[in-house]
């Protein structure tokens, strides 16, 4: 008997600034993306997504490939800026029809769609009109857009996710200056975050208020924290990490506030974030229907008295990453007895049952999809077969390690691979590739489908017993 639910949503997950391309088409405005990855030296040999795997001229070929693949379920992002191509103004309705039909394609073939309302593609305009977001109208504007899907898709979609992964996209945007808009200051990166929050609990209480059919749903990146020895500074370190990492992004949404300790402590060191009257009760009163976990890797941590900074492997050369971290507080550092991914991510399955019973533990029984999990390699090819067995090695694992939590009690719908086509990855290009369908560059993006297409087939027919 499998260990998975009979209604166990098999899925497969893409993003709309990755997969899409079609970057200036029917109406559509600039995102961040767009204009960041233009700017010399920003990614990995200056890939980025004006084509990606044209998602937008061929999700209809697209799609039937995975109906073919048997996938109960769907993730996508829709691309803000195509749907509101200013900042205020006039909705774009060629956009707003894409995904119209894209969801109807989707039902035609009884594939469930999550929708992703935000994973990272800003419309440039409000990044250079009102500050993006640092700037509190951005809540609005944010609200505004959520109307627009509710009112345009709620009659078809059920799963809602606001946000995909607030910690990178804040984190590397604010913090690091890695992604846009290039800012590197803890004050403003922790502000811009609130903001985040609270467009996310307007979006909550306004999908409540409208009384849309679903679920509403937050996605975060999962990654346990371990100590890389037993000391108590490497302990204390780990336990900093895991509520940086953690805690600060999962408590506002599964318990409306901010985990006590580390708020008094950022508010003492950096006076942030400031709140406006209101938004604690916001907070307070739109906790999440679901979670969305995005689950790679481990991180193992320790105490950190020499490193300051960020240099992540982005080439695909194993053992060029770098420990990185904050001196005074923690630093990432590689694990001896590890296994590693070509851009040096611990592989570690177990990771993922764990971090899932510290989900549960923490926040109660409350319903998790995994929304990504995946293997970035790059795929052998021979007599012109994408031949992916670390990846089909790689998954399987991590759905044994996810059927482990789901004996232990834990309460997981979906498991989304990352990715279900090969697509641009932010900051390494199109050589870290993710997908069960594999893209030849130089063949018009012909599809093709890997090794792992009909072995993930088999994981869904058998409902993850055959594996
Ligand atoms: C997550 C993002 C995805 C995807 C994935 C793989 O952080 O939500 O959009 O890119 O990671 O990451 P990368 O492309 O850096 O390997």
């Amino acid at each position: 008997m499998s260990v998975f639910p009979k209604d166990f949503l098999w899925g497969a997950a893409t993003a709309s600034y990755q997969v899409e391309g079609a970057h200036d088409a029917d109406g559509k405005g600039l995102s961040n993306w767009d204009v960041y990855s233009h700017l010399p030296g920003t990614t990995y040999m200056g890939t980025n997504g004006d084509v990606a795997a044209d998602h937008y001229h061929r999700f209809k070929e697209d799609v039937a490939l995975m109906a073919e693949l048997g996938m109960k379920s769907y993730r996508f992002s829709v691309s803000w800026p195509r749907l509101f191509p200013k900042r205020r103004g006039e909705v774009n309705e060629a956009g707003v029809k894409f995904y119209s039909d894209l969801i109807d394609e989707l039902l035609k073939y009884g594939i469930e769609p999550m929708l992703t309302m935000y994973h990272w593609d800003l419309p440039q305009a409000l990044q250079d009109e009102i500050g993006g977001w640092e700037s509190r109208e951005i809540i609005d504007a944010f609200e505004g857009y959520a109307r627009l899907l509710y009112e345009r898709y709620g009659d078809r979609v059920k799963l809602w996710a606001t946000f995909n992964e607030t910690i990178v996209f804040t984190g590397l945007g604010y913090l690091t200056g890695m992604h846009p808009p290039g800012v590197k200051d803890p004050k403003r990166a922790i502000q811009a975050c609130h903001h985040v929050f609270i467009a996310h609990a307007r979006a909550v209480e306004t999908f409540r208020k409208m009384g849309v059919q679903g679920q509403i749903g937050f996605v975060n990146v999962l990654q346990p924290n371990d100590p890389i020895t037993n000391s108590a500074e490497d302990v204390k370190a780990c336990e900093l990490a895991e509520a940086c990492f953690t805690h600060w992004f999962y408590d506002p949404v599964l318990k409306g506030e901010y985990p006590a300790e580390l708020l008094a402590m950022a508010q003492t060191a950096l006076g942030v974030p400031v709140f406006a009257p209101g938004d604690a009760e916001l907070m307070k009163n739109n906790i999440c229907d679901f979670i969305g976990v995005n689950y790679y890797k481990r991180e193992m941590v320790a105490a950190n008295y020499d490193v300051d900074g960020f240099e992540m492997n982005t080439s695909g050369q194993k053992g060029s990453g770098k420990e990185l971290g904050w001196k005074g507080l923690f630093k990432l550092v590689r694990n001896p007895n590890g296994r590693y991914t070509d851009w040096d991510w611990e592989i570690y399955p177990e990771g993922l049952t764990d971090a899932i019973m510290r989900i549960n533990k923490r926040y109660g029984n409350v319903p998790i999809y995994i929304t990504e999990n995946g293997l970035g390699a790059k795929d052998p090819i021979v007599n012109g077969e994408v031949l992916d067995q670390p990846r089909i090695d790689y998954l399987r694992e991590h759905i044994q390690a996810t059927g482990e939590a789901i004996k232990l009690g834990a309460d997981v719908r979906g498991y989304y691979p990352w990715s279900f086509i090969d697509l641009l990855s932010w900051l390494n290009g199109y050589q870290k590739q993710y997908g069960f369908v594999y893209i030849d560059q130089a063949n018009g993006l012909a599809r093709k489908k890997k090794l792992s297409f009909g072995w993930y087939q088999d994981v869904i027919r058998s409902n993850g017993e055959k594996l």
